[in-house]
């Protein structure tokens, strides 16, 4: 088995980036040998602190919504992967396309197109704080990005179609997360990796994971629909989810509650046997 999460609004609190109603599951999770995979808009630079603080430093983790995947040792293919260059030996892929040709493109299209929006790259750090309630440390490595640019649309809802149009052609997309919309290459999407990382399981262990996904967010469909059990967490988004296994669970509960609830749902009553299972 294996969980892939989606962490702001989902593991982790919209607005104060707490996880612990969510500890209990992560612990028992881990206990029982089910890698729990971040599946983030979130940054490299930003997931090597919360790794440490979830606990996930041992699974792999995808960033930037598809664009950065990180493998620790345990994950990397003896034939299929250079070894990691940093001194945890992380084997980073990124299946998407360069932050540079993102915000050479944007800049055309801001042009060209006459649109108005904001880059992530256009802010002061204070402003990412003050937009999003990270912390000044935080708020830096968010703007540290390798294939996605967020960014907040001040235009109306005609300009973001053809500005979307535009992206296509460049091989880019538009999806949308909590606060920003994200641009990113188009082959490089929450559910691409997620389908990615599945296959890399099944190489290496030689059996098919049962997937378990949880998201709140339209950026999450991708993800939630590659995965045979998903759980949308409730939060501010109405996500039409057509997930490949019939049934979704919808939470009651919001952000690191509502995963404890979407977790328990699915794998509550089973655990017992999954711990007997998976050693
Ligand atoms: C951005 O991502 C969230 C994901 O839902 C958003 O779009 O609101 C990214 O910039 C990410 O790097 C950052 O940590 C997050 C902070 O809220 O915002
Ligand atoms: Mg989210
Ligand atoms: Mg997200």
């Amino acid at each position: 088995r294996l969980v892939v999460t989606d962490l702001d609004g989902s593991l982790l609190d919209h607005h104060s980036y707490d996880f612990s109603p969510a500890a209990p599951w992560l612990a028992r999770l881990k206990q029982m040998g089910v890698p729990v995979i971040p599946v983030t808009s979130k940054t490299r630079a930003e997931l090597i602190p919360l790794r440490e603080a979830l606990g996930l430093t041992a699974t792999p983790f995808i960033a930037e919504n598809g664009a950065v995947i990180g493998l620790p040792p345990g994950w990397c293919h003896a034939r299929l992967d250079r070894p990691g260059s940093g001194r945890d030996g992380v084997v980073i892929k990124h299946p998407g396309v360069d932050i540079g040709f993102i915000r050479a493109r944007l800049k055309v299209w801001r042009e060209r197109l006459n649109v108005r929006f904001t880059r992530m790259g256009d802010l002061s750090v204070p402003e990412v704080m003050e937009l999003t309630g990270l912390d000044a440390a935080r708020a830096r490595n968010a703007r540290q990005r390798e294939g996605s640019e967020p960014l907040l649309w001040h235009d109306s809802d005609m300009a973001l179609e053809a500005f979307r149009t535009a992206l296509e052609g460049d091989g880019l997309q538009l999806t949308q997360g909590g606060r920003f919309w994200h641009v990113m290459g188009r082959s490089a999407d929450k559910g691409s990796a997620v389908e990615w990382l599945v296959k890399r399981f099944t190489a290496l262990r030689g059996r098919t994971p049962l997937s378990l996904g949880l998201g709140d967010g339209p950026n999450d469909i991708t993800m939630l629909e590659a995965v045979d059990q998903a759980v949308v967490i409730r939060g501010c988004h109405e996500l039409v989810v057509e997930p490949r296994n019939t049934s979704l669970y919808r939470t009651d509960a919001t952000g690191p509650t509502g995963w404890a609830e979407g977790v328990a749902y699915w794998w509550g009553r089973d655990d017992r046997r999954l711990a007997t299972a998976e050693k």
